[in-house]
């Protein structure tokens, strides 16, 4: 066993190399305000111009002005700095052009590349986005009651099957599922009065928070209808094609892009769906190989997916990593899952970290200087008095500081536990 003293300290306590603990703001709206984010012990901002329409060029000075409100106070005539920086874009939204590679697609890539030269010259380092078709992130319920009374969000197969079924009643959808579960969803659905359905079909397609777009049951299966023709090796091929253009441009212009998985990593509505996997990070970090053109390793998105070795994958593409969204699942064999606490559930947090430092380790072997690599825990639990209030789900303050407070803890506990040598 490695004997720990001042002298054999593989590096000094205040040389600490440890990761840059994030929060993900919503902007000047966000009930959870700076000061909040910086009492909660974060350092690094992640955020996104919420407010300009997808398509549209982020300018040099948009940009700017939210940094300086981010990292300076002014409220009190002299500008004092809050302790605070913008470390990571989430997200500059893909217009579905670029993603069904409609005619426009180049002008709107053009702007695309315009966006990340400004957010380069404005030094913001990392950009998060994702390539999902029609809908981010999708869940059934946003209150799944725990057994403490805390709520989780959660994903429920039979209730996506009475959206996807009996709701929006999309042609041919009955066939995507086992019989037994459609039946199951048949008698769901009729047990449900109006106001149940609605607010079903209000969680999957209104929106949830940072979700791009929101649509009405009729705008929605005219979006499906547009995938027609576009199965996954065209999808595929839809991606191959903005990468190759976008990522030399945030390799000149210092931004490391970091790809979102899917969430949850399969296809839904019969839509592609091509980053899900190790084997899609691997295709796409090989689409252009820089470590400017890099992914987020969301853990509780790949975590859905039981053959996802996280660990592994960051073993295996960890020179990529340019982001980590940190937080756990539980999921059901069927493909439901909650979100679990961030050290409970099916991710295995501790080996996560564990290999994520063993990656800053390689970093510094290999003199990179991004060995701070952004993390910030995601999707809290609703807990406590934020019960009582409106909050975002999944990212009320108290939640998400409870689980930021167990991951600092556990990779304090790593660093100095020595495993990262081993
Ligand atoms: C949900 C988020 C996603 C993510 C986007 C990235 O909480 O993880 O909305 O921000 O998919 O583009």
């Amino acid at each position: 066993m490695l004997e720990l003293s001042i002298f054999n300290y593989p590096f000094s306590i205040n040389k600490r190399m440890s990761l840059e603990q994030t929060w993900r703001w919503y902007g000047p709206s966000d009930p959870v305000t700076l000061q909040d984010i910086r009492q909660a012990g974060a350092t690094g901002i992640v955020t996104a111009l919420h407010e300009i329409p997808n398509g549209e060029v982020w300018s040099y000075e948009a940009i700017k002005e939210r940094k300086h409100l981010i990292e300076w106070d002014d409220s009190q005539g002299k500008p004092r700095k809050r302790g605070l920086t913008w470390s990571v874009i989430e997200s500059i939204p893909v217009h579905e052009d670029i993603k069904q590679a409609r005619p426009n697609r180049d002008k709107l890539i053009e702007n695309y590349k315009q966006s990340i030269r400004n957010a380069g010259k404005a030094g913001i380092p990392v950009l998060c986005y994702n390539f999902m078709p029609v809908v981010d992130w999708t869940r059934t319920n946003l209150y799944f009651e725990l057994e403490d009374g805390a709520h989780a969000l959660s994903f429920d197969m039979v209730d996506f099957i009475v959206f996807d079924v009996f709701i929006l009643r999309r042609p041919n959808a009955e066939g995507s599922f086992p019989k037994e579960f459609v039946e199951k969803a048949k008698q769901r659905f009729e047990s449900m009065n109006r106001e149940k359905r609605y607010e079903l079909e209000k969680t999957i397609i209104a929106g949830l928070p940072g979700a791009e777009e929101s649509y009405s049951l009729e705008q929605f299966q005219a979006r499906l209808d547009e995938y027609k023709n576009i199965d996954s090796d065209k999808y595929r091929e839809h991606l191959a094609y903005f990468l190759k253009e976008i990522a030399p441009v945030a390799e000149e212009s210092g931004v490391k892009l970091a790809i979102h998985p899917d969430d949850p990593p399969y296809s839904l509505f019969g839509l592609p769906r091509v980053v899900s996997s190790e084997a899609d990070f691997q295709y796409l970090c090989e689409v252009y190989d820089s470590v400017y053109n890099g992914f987020t390793l969301c853990t509780g998105s790949l975590g859905v997916r039981a053959d996802n070795d996280l660990p592994g994958i960051v073993e295996r593409l960890g020179d990529k990593l340019n982001f980590a969204h940190l937080r756990s699942t539980q999921r059901n064999a069927d493909g439901s899952f909650h979100e679990a606490g961030h050290l409970r559930g099916d991710v295995d947090m501790y080996k996560v970290i564990l290999s994520i430092l063993k990656e800053q380790k390689k970093r510094e072997a290999h003199y990179r200087t991004d060995l701070n690599i952004p993390m910030r825990a995601d999707h809290g639990h609703t807990i406590l008095d934020d019960l009582k209030k409106k909050t975002n789900p999944g990212y009320s303050a108290i939640g998400l500081l409870r689980g930021m407070a167990e991951l600092r803890g556990l990779e304090l506990g790593i660093e100095r536990g020595g495993d990262v040598y081993n």
